[in-house]
């Protein structure tokens, strides 16, 4: 397969769509393209120096003129000062806006200035279309920058239609899959527990996210008050917690609720736990699901856009209508009584995530879908 200078421009900050983005751009390294990340900071993930790849910073200057820092136009500069020296055959932006938006104002000052003019590929991911899709101010913008793209891919099926149905957008959009290769376990269950105060056989139900209003925080804490049997967990790893900590305290959780944030070893903490618990009440892939499984971990989530594509019901995990916090602590109460159920569900999501969900798999199709981009 012919080699690519891949320009990759991602959110750094702890997300799904940063993850993916970064974890795409090491493997694709790895093959062998050259990778130019461009963001306003280093991709988190991006924790060592590696072969072929490169950071470029977005500087974003103050100026009292301004009400608001804008990060459109100096990312727009970035890039195009980037294609100079480098000269990229795809900018993979991953967002619609404003990194899409970017890079087609990039490619006009490109034209302008005769720099060989890369193809722009967008990846939705999610909340681009979900969220601010519906905002009238943006999505005018969110529509233009998908039309104009030289390729456009979604995260999954559901997000594609969600895209097509509420912008009315024509261009064809591929779905690849997000991606996720587990890092290797470095703390046994024991440990982990150990340090949380978790006993041997308590049964931890984790969650894992940013605790953005779309995750439904206050559902996953109904649900673990209305878990009664006293082995019951509920391990949350993600930002901050203080929003909700009054209604933890009023349903009596002190007991069985543990809260972490800024874990960066999350693979530890999934591996120590029994079950995944996600309530989103809009979810394009998720993200945290494909991490819980990939550990071999049953998941229980709602039935969102894009999560049916990832989690099988009643084969790899248990999908609820949003807001059922009955139904999943139903459920909850019934795996912690059969745990050779939970296990045997969990090893055969482990498998579901390297079979569907795996590098292998995924990063091959995004060669394959930026080769047909420079073909047209
Ligand atoms: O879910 C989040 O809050 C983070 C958000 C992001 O910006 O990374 O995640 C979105 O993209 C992920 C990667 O493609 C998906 O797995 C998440 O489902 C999606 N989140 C939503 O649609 C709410």
């Amino acid at each position: 397969m012919k080699k690519f200078k891949i320009g990759i421009v991602c959110y750094p900050s702890v997300g799904g769509s940063g993850i993916v983005a970064t974890n795409l751009g090491i493997e694709l390294a790895r093959l062998g393209h050259e990778i130019h990340f461009i963001s306003y900071e280093t991709p988190f993930r991006l924790v060592k120096k590696l072969p072929r790849v490169y950071f470029h910073k977005v500087e974003i200057n103050k100026y009292d003129l301004f009400k608001y820092p804008d990060y459109t136009l100096p990312l727009a500069v970035k890039i195009e000062e980037v294609q100079r020296k480098y000269k990229m055959d795809i900018v993979h932006v991953h967002y619609a806006v404003p990194h899409a938006t970017a890079a087609l104002l990039a490619r006009r000052i490109m034209r302008q200035n005769g720099t060989p003019l890369p193809k722009i590929v967008t990846t939705l991911h999610g909340t681009d279309i979900t969220l601010l899709g519906r905002d009238k101010n943006l999505s005018e913008v969110i529509k233009y920058s998908i039309e104009r793209s030289h390729g456009v891919t979604a995260v999954s099926k559901s997000l594609k239609n969600e895209t097509v149905k509420l912008l009315k957008t024509k261009k064809p959009i591929e779905v690849i899959y997000n991606f996720y290769t587990p890092p290797p376990i470095t703390k046994t269950p024991d440990v982990v527990r150990r340090a949380l105060n978790i006993k041997p056989d308590d049964f931890v139900a984790i969650h894992l996210s940013n605790l953005r209003p779309v995750k439904r925080i206050p559902d996953l804490l109904k649900i673990a008050a209305r878990v009664k049997n006293p082995k019951f967990k509920l391990l949350i790893l993600g930002g901050d917690f203080s929003a909700f900590k009054t209604l933890a305290k009023k349903l009596k959780l002190d007991k069985k609720l543990i809260v972490k944030s800024n874990v960066q070893d999350i693979g530890n903490y999934i591996n120590a736990s029994d079950v995944g618990v996600y309530t989103s009440d809009t979810e394009s892939f998720g993200m945290a699901m494909l991490e819980s499984m990939s550990y071999g971990k049953t998941v229980l989530a709602t039935r969102a856009g894009g999560v049916p594509e990832v989690v099988e019901n009643g084969k790899t995990g248990f999908l609820f209508k949003v807001g059922d916090v009955n139904g999943f602590s139903k459920k909850l109460e019934w795996l912690i009584k059969n745990k050779n159920v939970t296990e045997k569900m969990g090893a055969e999501a482990k498998t579901a995530a390297c079979k569907k969900f795996c590098s292998g798999i995924v990063v091959p199709r995004y060669a394959k879908y930026y080769e047909s981009v420079l073909k047209k």
